[in-house]
């Protein structure tokens, strides 16, 4: 059997993608000197992919993001020059950036706004002088416009035959021989209409001499065999996060003449398949298609390399990151049986289990998610004990990372500073924290979380049953990292997590500290979670962990809890039809976490990056009594969605977009209140940023959150 593999991770085993690029941003890094790095860790990459497969698309690299390149290909946007590149990435001019499906990549997305382009096939700027390769990777037609935003209304049909003309011209113009085409939108739920114009402008490809193969994933397309129908040579399909759907249609599919690449190799997960099953699936499938085994969704989700990770015993030999995955893929074409059962042995097994833990959720009752007394009643005990003004001032969480923070907790990890002196800092800290929020007056103070790095890493490392990687980095967006941790086994507190910083905060002040934690769903989605039980059942188990965190708050006098949850939305299964069933155990876990408090706790939660609208009636089911999300850059559609609800609760909507360093005034911060005012009730109302402060500087914080708190002033005076 064939292999073929795609998407490896360009970020490079010592994360060489972040600092060259990182480093010409800096001016510490030559035009030159990028270009031949990346091309070096382009080579290093094709080395990875050829070791162990049949062959991989040439031309996967970006300095950036590949939509962006795409709609550089088209000639959407103009870039002269790397600068002027960059410069739609980051920076004042750059294009908004959002999820990639339901993952934590983001990427940057394409603006139609005012624009009837005239597209003409461009070669980026920094791909000019390179030799042709011989077959390459382009975004397809069908993403690249589902995924852009203010289309002109009604264009749909002839944009998409005009981006999958420019794009066939472009091949043709640099001479491919064949062509890897990145088109994961088939699975989203497409209407008869796009389905048509799908039809119509995928005939362009026949234009193109070689080969062109067309990849689907992470999850199934509705109209499998529709896709078999497009003139294309082969048919890239996810058989790992199908829910079984795409096998199903490939029992009836005509192949048409069409190679069939079965994605049969995880790639959004770090477990070893069970490569004798695989096999036997591909023989399966052998009977009626030409068959090429390869991954079911691009490897960049994943680390590099195992190589160097540290990892906690036994669980070294039930994982595979990238280069492992294309291991995986070599063992399935030429490995003998008992190889490949050597390799699988540990796949589904249990490891780290705690009977606690599992008897914990195995006896939950209804009344284990069903918070008491309503809302309505605890609001009134809240407000007796908090004695909050109208409109009270709070922030998200996070103060500065300064360098001197980041610094001083790097010595401390790698054992150069004690635990007492480094106790000692990050009390000095809150104190300075603490003593800053007082002298701006806000309302509801945090206690700044300089002891977190990453807050998903942050609760892993506290948390049994969760591994940390050392090395294990994934690109979230440009050159942007993170870790994700492993969920391996039964997950609980190994004591109390956050309660020593948190309670020392509020030792200093008389205004309420927030307890600040991260929701189970969040935890989940930026993690690697074990298979062997039902998400549902990992959820519920960090849930009984925050909610024992909880209760020892309540014992340490805070009286106010924030559980943040800012990837709820992006967990979402990418079709609507699987929601219900999602949202019912994402929401319960978060019920789950607060169901027990004393009716004066207030709890909040926070969530950024969401479009509202669409999952506000979930939202309201979570139960909290305060909510702050996002909305400086997207106001509009968030107060439209709380036009359609009767929504009791309180709410904070950001009226400082923190992603800048500009420092809003208050006459800009009280435009986007008195929009909110209309449809909110002044009572519910919190003035608040939109995120965290981690990424600003103290000299921004101090200036905007005066404004913030002027304007509070000023809308109590008006009152
Ligand atoms: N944590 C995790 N995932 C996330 C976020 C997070 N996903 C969405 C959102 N926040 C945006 N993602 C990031 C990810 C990484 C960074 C910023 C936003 C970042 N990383 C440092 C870097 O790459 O330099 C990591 C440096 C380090 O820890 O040593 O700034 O907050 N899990
Ligand atoms: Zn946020």
């Amino acid at each position: 059997i064939k292999t073929y593999a795609y998407g490896f991770p360009r970020l490079g085993k010592q994360r060489e993608f972040k600092r060259l690029i990182e480093g010409f941003w800096a001016g510490k890094v030559t035009e030159e000197e990028l270009l031949t790095g990346i091309e070096k860790l382009n080579k290093k990459r094709e080395e990875s992919y050829a070791a162990h497969v049949d062959n991989f698309p040439r031309g996967e690299m970006t300095l950036y993001d590949p939509m962006l390149d795409t709609a550089l290909i088209l000639g959407l946007y103009r870039a002269e020059s790397l600068e002027e590149y960059f410069q739609l990435c980051r920076g004042k001019n750059a294009l908004e950036m959002t999820k990639w499906f339901n993952t934590n990549y983001h990427y940057l997305v394409p603006d139609f706004e005012g624009k009837r382009p005239q597209f003409k096939a461009t070669v980026p700027v920094w791909d000019r002088h390179k030799g042709v390769k011989r077959n390459a990777h382009l975004i397809g037609p069908l993403t690249f416009l589902k995924l852009s935003k203010n289309l002109p209304e009604g264009a749909f049909g002839e944009l998409l035959k005009e981006v999958a003309k420019t794009l066939v011209d472009y091949a043709v113009e640099r001479g491919f021989e064949s062509i890897h085409l990145d088109d994961p939108a088939f699975v989203l739920e497409l209407s008869k209409e796009e389905w048509k114009a799908v039809e119509e402008a995928y005939g362009e490809f026949e234009r193109f001499p070689g080969d062109v193969n067309l990849f689907t994933y992470y999850d199934s397309v509705d109209n499998l065999a529709g896709l078999f129908e497009l003139p294309v040579s082969g048919v890239g399909v996810d058989l790992v996060h199908d829910r079984g759907e795409n096998l199903k249609q490939l029992k009836t599919v005509e192949p048409g003449g069409k190679k069939l690449f079965a994605g049969v190799i995880d790639g959004r997960n770090v477990w070893r398949a069970d490569l004798t099953a695989k096999r036997a699936l591909l023989a399966e499938l052998a009977e009626r298609f030409e068959v090429v085994a390869t991954n079911a969704a691009p490897l960049f989700h994943l680390p590099v390399s195992l190589a160097g990770a540290t990892l906690p015993e036994g669980l070294l030999e039930k994982v595979a990151f990238a280069e492992e995955k294309l291991k995986e893929l070599s063992l399935i074409a030429k490995g003998s049986d008992q190889e490949l059962n050597s390799w699988s042995k540990g796949v589904g097994s249990s490891f780290g289990e705690l009977k606690e833990v599992r008897e914990r959720v195995q006896n939950l009752k209804e009344e284990d998610f069903e918070r008491k007394p309503a809302y309505s009643e605890r609001v009134k005990k809240q407000q007796e004990v908090l004695k909050l003004p109208l409109f009270p001032t709070t922030t998200i969480g996070s103060f500065p990372q300064t360098e001197e923070v980041r610094r001083v907790r790097l010595l401390y990890r790698k054992g150069k500073l004690s635990q007492e002196d480094y106790d000692t800092f990050i009390r000095g800290e809150i104190a300075k924290a603490i003593q800053i929020q007082e002298e701006l007056g806000l309302d509801v103070f945090v206690h700044g979380e300089f002891e977190r790095t990453d807050m998903v890493e942050f609760f892993a490392e506290k948390m049994k049953g969760i591994a940390t990687t050392g090395n294990g980095w994934v690109i979230s967006y440009g050159t942007r990292c993170y870790r994700p941790p492993i969920i391996y086994g039964d997950v609980d507190r190994e004591g109390p997590m956050t309660i020593k910083e948190i309670a020392f905060a509020q030792s200093l002040t008389d205004k309420p500290v927030k307890g600040m934690l991260t929701g189970p769903v969040t935890i989940i989605a930026w993690s690697f979670v074990r298979e062997d039980i039902p998400t549902e059942e990992v959820a519920y188990q960090i849930a009984l962990a925050l909610k024992d965190e909880i209760a020892d708050y309540e014992k340490a006098g805070i009286k106010i809890v924030q559980i943040d949850e800012p990837a709820i939305r992006e967990k979402a299964p990418i079709k609507r039809r699987n929601w219900d069933d999602y949202f019912r155990w994402a929401v319960r876990s978060f019920r789950l976490c607060h169901s027990s408090v004393k009716p004066e706790t207030q709890i909040h939660t926070h969530m950024c990056y969401s479009e509202f609208g669409e999952i506000m009636e979930y939202i309201l089911q979570m139960d909290f009594d305060v909510i702050s999300i996002e909305a400086t850059r997207s106001k509009g559609d968030i107060i439209e969605a709380f036009e359609k609800v009767n929504f009791d609760r309180q709410i904070g909507l950001g009226v400082w977009d923190i992603h800048s360093p500009y420092v809003p005034t208050v006459e800009e911060m009280k435009e986007i209140v008195e929009r909110a005012l209309k449809v909110i009730p002044k009572e519910n109302f919190w003035i608040n940023p939109d995120c965290g402060l981690k990424t600003r500087r103290w000299e921004e914080v101090i200036p905007a959150l005066r404004n913030l708190v002027a304007l509070a002033k000023e809308l109590r005076e008006e009152q």
